[in-house]
C-alpha cells in the first residue's frame, strides 16, 4: 500500500523550508523516524524524519526545493518488508526529443531589458485597507511583527509582489511610536550599489544559506536598533578549576562535560533573579519593561553553518550536573542539525563563550529582543599581587553587552561583578550541587 509522508508542522509560524539535501533514494527501505530530508528554515536547519516504515517509491522533492508544511515529501510502500528486492521501476516510453532551440551565439547582442523605474511607494492607506486576508511576508518578518505587537495585516508592503519586508515592519512600528505615519514608506537606509570587484581581479559569487540570512537579519536588525555598550571585567576562576576537577568525573558519568559554560548558566540563573532588568525586554511602543518570570538562557553555538543560538529552559530549576548534560547534548544536537526552530525561541539572555577557541575580549551583539549578552573569552593564568607577593591565578575575561536605553552602566557593572564574584566562590555552587 502506497502512503504519503507529508512535511509535518515544524514550529509555530514556520510554513516552509528549503531542502538542503535528500538523505534517501527511491528503492530504499526506511524505518519510522529515519531522516528523509535535511531542511533549512530561516531559524534552523534540521532533519525531517519519516512518519512511516516501508520502501520509498517516490521522492517528489529535490535539493534546493522549497517545501511547504503539509506537502508530500515521500511516497512509501508500507507493505514492503526489509530485505525484499524492490520491483523494477516502470519503463518509460521514450518520446522523440523536441528539436533544440537555436541559441544565439554568445557574441550576439541581447536586447537590453527596459529599465524599470520603481514607482515611489504610495503613502500608507488608512487601516481600512488592512484586512485579515492573506499577506505576503516571510516567517521571520511575521515573527518580528508579533514580537513588536503589530498586526502584520496593517503593515504597508514595499517589497516586490506586495511583499512585507522586515524594514516595512520596523518603519511601521516607528511610525506608531512617533505618530509620523508619513515615515512608513521611507527606506530606513540608502543601500549603495557595490563596486565592480572583478575590475581588480577574479571573483566568485556564492549565495548565502538561509541560516546565514537569518543570522544577518537578526544581527543587522539588533545593531542599529539597540544602543549598546560592552562592559568588561575579570573573574578569578582558580578555585573553579578545583571544583571542575572534583565534579568533572561525576558529570562525565552522567553524559555531560563540566565546563565554564554550564557553570555560568547556573550563575546567570541567580544573577537574573538578582537583577530582573536583565531578564526582561523593552517595549518601545508602550514604553514598558516586560519582566519575565521564567529563566530561559540562550547559548551561542559555533556550527559549520554558522552561529546558532539554542535555548536552555528553566535554568533556575536545574543544578550544574543537569545543566552540563543539557549543554553538551544541546551543542551536539545543534551541530548535528537536530535542533528545531522551537529550540531557538524564548531565550531571555545569552551566553557566548568563545574561550574554547581563544581571545582576550570581544563585544557580543545584544540578541534583540533580549537586553543583554555575556561574552566569555579564554581563561589564562595571570600574575596576581597580594602583600607584595605574586601568585599565579586563572583569570576569565567577561564582556557584557547591554541595551543602554534601559540598562545603566552602573547596573551593568554590578551585574558583571555579581557574576564574577559568584564564580570566585565555587563552594556556593558546590552547595547547590548537593541539594
Ligand atoms: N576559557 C578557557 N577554556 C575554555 C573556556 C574558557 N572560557 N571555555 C571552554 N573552555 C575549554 C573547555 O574546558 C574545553 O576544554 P577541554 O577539552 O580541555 O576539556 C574546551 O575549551 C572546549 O570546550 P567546549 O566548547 O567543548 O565546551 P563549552 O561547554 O565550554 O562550550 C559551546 C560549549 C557550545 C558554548 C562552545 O562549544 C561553542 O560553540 N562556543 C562558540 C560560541 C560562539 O561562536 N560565540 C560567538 C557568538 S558571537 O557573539
Amino acid at each position: 500500500m502506497i502512503e504519503e509522508v507529508k512535511l509535518p508542522e515544524i514550529s509555530e509560524n514556520v510554513e516552509s523550508g528549503q531542502v538542503i539535501s535528500v538523505m534517501v533514494k527511491v528503492g530504499d527501505f526506511v524505518e519510522k523516524e529515519q531522516s528523509l530530508l535535511e531542511l533549512e528554515t530561516d531559524k534552523a536547519a534540521f532533519e525531517v524524519p519519516s512518519s512511516l516504515q516501508g520502501r520509498i517509491t517516490e521522492l517528489p522533492v529535490k535539493e534546493g526545493d522549497t517545501v511547504k508544511v503539509g506537502q508530500t515529501i515521500a511516497k512509501i510502500d508500507t507493505a514492503a518488508k526489509p530485505g525484499e528486492t524492490p520491483p523494477p521501476p516502470p519503463v518509460e516510453e521514450k518520446e522523440p526529443a523536441p528539436p533544440k532551440e537555436k541559441t544565439p551565439p554568445p557574441s550576439a547582442k541581447q536586447p537590453e531589458p527596459a529599465k524599470q523605474t520603481k514607482p515611489a511607494p504610495a503613502a500608507p492607506a488608512p487601516s481600512v485597507a488592512a484586512s485579515a486576508g492573506p499577506v505576503n511576508a516571510a516567517p521571520a518578518v511575521r515573527q518580528l511583527a508579533r514580537e513588536l505587537g503589530i498586526d502584520i495585516h496593517e503593515v504597508p508592503p514595499t517589497g516586490p509582489d506586495s511583499h512585507i519586508t522586515a524594514d516595512d515592519v520596523k518603519n511601521y512600528a516607528r511610525s506608531l511610536i512617533t505618530g509620523a505615519s508619513a515615515a512608513i514608506a521611507a527606506p530606513s537606509q540608502e543601500v549603495r550599489p557595490l563596486p565592480d570587484f572583478s575590475v581588480f581581479g577574479q571573483i566568485e559569487r556564492k549565495p548565502i544559506t538561509l541560516t546565514r540570512k537569518s543570522i544577518a537579519a537578526q544581527l543587522g536588525y539588533s545593531w542599529p536598533l539597540v544602543p549598546q555598550v560592552t562592559h568588561h571585567d575579570n573573574a578569578d576562576i582558580t578555585d573553579i578549576e578545583e571544583f571542575r576537577a572534583e565534579y568533572g568525573p561525576k558529570v562525565e558519568k552522567a553524559g555531560g562535560k563540566l565546563t565554564v559554560t554550564s557553570i555560568l548558566l547556573r550563575v546567570i540563573a541567580d544573577a537574573l533573579k538578582q537583577f530582573p532588568h536583565f531578564n526582561a525586554s523593552y517595549d518601545p511602543a508602550t514604553q514598558e519593561m516586560i519582566l519575565k518570570k521564567y529563566y530561559h538562557v540562550a547559548v551561542a553555538v559555533d556550527t559549520d553553518r554558522g552561529l546558532l543560538v539554542p535555548v536552555v529552559r528553566d535554568v533556575d530549576k536545574k543544578d550544574i550536573l543537569q545543566l552540563s548534560v543539557e549543554v553538551t547534548e544541546l551543542a551536539e544536537k545543534t551541530r548535528n542539525k537536530k535542533v528545531t526552530p522551537d529550540d531557538m525561541q524564548g531565550g531571555n539572555f545569552t551566553i557566548s563563550n568563545l574561550g574554547g577557541i581563544g581571545g582576550v575580549g570581544f563585544t557580543p551583539i545584544v540578541y534583540w529582543p533580549q537586553l543583554a549578552i555575556l561574552g566569555v573569552s579564554r581563561a589564562r593564568k595571570q600574575p596576581f599581587y597580594k602583600d607584595n607577593m605574586c601568585y599565579p591565578r586563572m583569570i576569565l575575561p567577561l564582556s557584557l553587552s547591554y541595551d543602554h536605553r534601559v540598562i545603566d552602566g552602573a547596573e551593568a557593572a554590578r551585574f558583571t561583578r555579581y557574576v564574577a564574584e559568584a564564580l570566585e566562590k565555587p563552594f556556593l555552587l558546590a552547595m547547590q550541587e548537593r541539594k
